[in-house]
């Protein structure tokens, strides 16, 4: 009973101290956004979550993904869902579930090459992972063909997994965090960074 009353005390802190807004608007690894952002409150909770209602996603198609894997899945989940700042990287496309997507949005050396570090251990059977799985139960799960392998294997470097993973979704680039010259996907609440690198390269194309 005493743990029990501990670990509430901890949440009512967390939330009193993360969540001073009074619409508790974004939840956790979005919480950055919160400010400006282009997704619903609905759609923050969601991206915490297995098999969310986003695109019924199934992070673990081979074993458990690690925690300090998925988090970063987490953050460009909230990136991509919330940015108010990837519209010079947005094309129109015709598919299924979409009509839009980014593409070639230059993703920070760092949160690129962390997010591979990350899932080092980890394993995957697909490179791309936007197409080609078995759907068959709702969930996708790896085609009878594809075998899983180390992440290490599918992407032998940092680039692989940010440029291949999402069909391109993000460019990898030499350039650093904080140089105002990538999209970071990772800041701190209240300082949003891609606000100005946004502006950038719509000037320059
Ligand atoms: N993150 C980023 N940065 N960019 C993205 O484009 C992105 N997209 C998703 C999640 N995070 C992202 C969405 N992921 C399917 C698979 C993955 C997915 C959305 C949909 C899917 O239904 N794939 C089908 C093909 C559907 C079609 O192309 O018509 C399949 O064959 O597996």
């Amino acid at each position: 009973k005493k743990s029990r009353e501990l670990c509430l005390c901890v949440c009512v802190c967390v939330r009193v101290h993360v969540y001073p807004s009074p619409t508790l608007f974004q939840s956790f690894q979005c919480t950055p956004w919160r400010d400006n952002a282009c997704c619903t409150a609905n759609t923050s909770q969601e991206a915490h979550n297995d098999n969310s209602y986003l695109y019924n996603f199934n992070w673990n198609h081979c074993g458990i993904m690690s925690d300090k894997c998925k988090r970063h899945f987490t953050q460009d989940t909230c990136l991509y869902e919330c940015s108010p700042n990837l519209g010079p990287w947005i094309q129109p496309v015709d598919s299924s579930w979409r009509k839009e997507r980014i593409l070639d949005a230059p993703i920070c050396k760092e949160d690129c090459e962390e997010w591979w570090q990350d899932c080092k251990d980890d394993l995957t059977c697909k490179e791309n992972w936007h197409k080609g799985w078995d759907w068959s139960t709702g969930i996708n799960q790896c085609p009878k063909e594809s075998l899983c392998k180390r992440f290490t294997q599918v992407f032998p470097q940092p680039l692989d997994l940010c440029e291949k993973i999402w069909s391109r979704s993000y460019k990898y680039t030499g350039h650093a965090r904080g140089s105002g010259r990538c999209i970071q996907m990772w800041f701190d609440s209240g300082k949003n960074p891609n606000a100005e690198v946004a502006r950038y390269y719509a000037v320059q194309m």
